[in-house]
């Protein structure tokens, strides 16, 4: 079975390069370059391990998005343990994230997402270890995760776009966020042109990464997929892969060659700051023109219906993958300047064309020159150096290597900053087939972690995951810092301080007041008891539970579920939530403890009377 699978997936891999009509050139020069004289000149040991053995801790946060869950995964890496799980744009009981007002408040009544691409907050080209932020494909949003306690502390609604999918944030400080519309929509979309495709717009929007407010956004030609930024500010991109600005398939695949889309922050700040760009009801934040010719936006062209866009540590390149080209483009971001100021063509600023393999997705990076690009048709994974590929050198390919099957991103320890230090290399596989134990007809994904510190790639562990990471980050663990114990005065209870305030109360007073049909019960959990054994209300009453876990040992969570009534969620040592519900039936209702937090658990208890 094994066997025969194998066999049928190296025929699949010849049968779709013969199919899609790529050069056997490419594959002649990788086998007959100095591929292997390059792994030996290079192995000069350092060992590569995935193991972590038991009561050791790994050397980076892995940080993952989720796909379809809208949540994202923290990982440890190179074990790949699972640490913790961050919802986002769905609910999760496990922590304060569960049903409580604050969530809901910051959901605003959503419940599904999906994410695509995290990136966390910089300074000066590295990360500064305080957010993360997360696009929601699904319903246009933007998420912060705040990086100290690992929870999402707000959501920004993209105005007038649909599909945000690309995400990057400013490398330089912690300033913007940037992303990408995807699917071009009438603006604004309220009925108006529905039959007209070519009145559509596909929007860039610039989001402020402290207040989380909209500062504009740019309408372009055709559509917008990844998104970068460069180290010094200057400018944001996108790949675009239907200038063809089509509605069908076949229209976004007939242009042998759509954009790289650059903007020039700088240009679009000054025409903002001088009240250039429209606005329509939904949003305060300008919209400024960059379609056609106009100093806001540069459309390079490069071949054909492009994916990914990265940059290269040492900032002077953007990666910018074929997906139906076999090729990536190395783009100049030092002839960006000369391309908006008229110097040269945009097509200028592409240095080289390598030809990679089939169906480039993602480009990661080792800091050492070299690139490793997803091949998402071939399965497979091409290292490759951008020196050598600029100066036309034939031996530009390094390795190939399979992966177990059809890759989609994949990022190296620390690629995405200045400091990528060429350890590992994380291949997200779409596709697991037969690397798993079976469960039915909707597979794990895998997570392939790859050794590159001995200068060539060594597959070292799989990894399967739920579906369906698209994006993660390898980032060094000595950069975030976490507190071990909320503090009683954060931000995230600033809605409960003053509920509790203005009852002239302080967090786990262990008091009901009453006022009208309104009841509030301050309580407080102490392992293995709640500060309220008993709560009175009448049918028809408003209720609000304030719950602060006020044990201060390390590790020491409760929860807080109230039976029948769709209400769960935890409280970690010092923090406080509440919730409002109206109480719609008569009867006993036990509230109870969900986090095994003492012997005398399952005895942390009370009861709920709706009289
Ligand atoms: Cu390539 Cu959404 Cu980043 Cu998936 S996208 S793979
Ligand atoms: Cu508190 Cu279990
Ligand atoms: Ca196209």
């Amino acid at each position: 079975m094994n066997k025969n699978n194998l066999v049928m997936s190296k025929d699949r891999r010849s049968f779709l390069r013969k199919t899609l009509g790529v050069s056997v050139a490419a594959a002649a020069v990788y086998f007959a370059s100095g591929a292997m004289n390059v792994v030996k000149a290079a192995s000069k040991k350092k060992v590569v391990s995935h193991v972590v053995n038991p009561g050791e801790l790994d050397k980076y946060y892995g940080f993952w998005s989720s796909g379809q869950s809208g949540e994202v995964r923290v990982l440890a890496v190179p074990s790949m343990r699972e640490l913790k799980l961050i919802p986002c744009f769905n609910y999760d009981c496990t922590n304060g994230w569960g049903i409580t007002n604050y969530s809901k408040q910051i959901l605003k009544g959503y419940t599904v997402g999906d994410t695509h691409h995290l990136h966390l907050s910089y300074n000066n080209g590295t990360y500064d270890g305080k957010f993360g932020f997360i696009n929601d494909k699904s319903t246009g949003r933007v998420a912060r995760v705040r990086l100290d306690v690992m929870e999402t502390d707000a959501i920004t609604k993209v105005p007038y776009a649909q599909g945000t999918h690309g995400l990057f944030t400013s490398r330089h400080k912690l300033d913007a966020v940037f992303c990408n519309s995807e699917f071009a929509i009438p603006l604004p979309n309220d009925g108006r042109d529905i039959e007209n495709p070519d009145k559509y717009v596909a929007l860039h929007t610039c989001i402020d990464a402290k207040t989380m407010k909209v500062r504009w956004q740019v309408m372009i030609d055709g559509n917008l997929d990844l998104c970068a930024t460069d180290y010094q500010g200057k400018y944001s991109m996108g790949t675009c892969y239907n200038s063809e600005e089509g509605v069908l398939l076949e229209d976004m695949m007939s242009a042998d060659r759509d954009h790289l889309t650059v903007f020039n922050l700088e240009k679009i700040e000054e025409a903002v700051n001088q009240g250039k760009g429209i606005k329509f009801k939904e949003s305060d934040a300008p919209i400024i023109d960059g379609r056609g010719k106009n100093p806001y936006v540069l459309y390079i062209p490069v071949p054909k219906n492009p994916h990914g866009v990265n940059i290269s540590p040492d900032g002077k390149y953007a990666i910018c993958s074929g997906k139906l080209s076999p090729t990536a483009s190395v783009i100049s971001i030092e002839k960006i300047a000369d391309a908006f100021a008229g110097k040269i063509a945009p097509k200028d600023c592409i240095l080289a064309e390598p030809e990679l393999g089939l169906g480039p997705l993602h480009t990661a990076f080792d800091g050492r020159g070299n690139c490793y690009t997803t091949l998402f048709l071939d399965s497979m994974v091409c290292m490759w150096n951008i020196d050598k590929a600029i100066k036309g050198d034939k031996d530009y390919l390094i390795q190939k290597l399979d992966v177990h099957y059809q890759p989609g991103h994949i990022n190296a320890s620390m690629s995405e900053t200045k400091d990528a230090d060429g350890n590992y290399v994380v291949s997200l596989n779409k596709f697991s087939k037969d690397r798993f134990l079976p469960v039915g007809p909707s597979y794990p994904d895998n997570d392939q972690l790859i050794g590159i510190s001995e200068g060539r790639m060594k597959l070292l562990h799989d990894g399967p995951v739920a579906p369906e990471p698209h994006d993660a980050l390898i980032v060094n663990r000595s950069l975030i810092k976490t507190v071990k114990i909320w503090n009683i005065n954060d931000r995230k209870f600033a809605y409960e301080r003053k509920l509790v305030q203005d009852l002239g109360l302080e967090f786990g007073a262990n008091k009901i007041v009453r006022k009208d049909d309104k009841v509030f019960a301050i309580m407080s959990s102490i392992a293995p008891n709640y500060g309220l054994k008993v709560i009175d209300v009448n049918l028809g009453d408003e209720v609000t539970i304030v719950q602060t876990n006020l044990d201060k040992v390390e590790d020491l969570t409760h929860g807080f579920c109230l039976s029948e009534h769709n209400l769960n969620f935890g409280v970690s040592p010092g923090e406080t939530a509440s919730v409002t519900f109206r109480a719609t039936r008569r009867g006993v209702f036990w509230y109870y403890c969900t986090w095994f937090c003492h012997a005398l658990h399952l005895e942390m208890r009370g009861r709920l009377l709706v009289h």
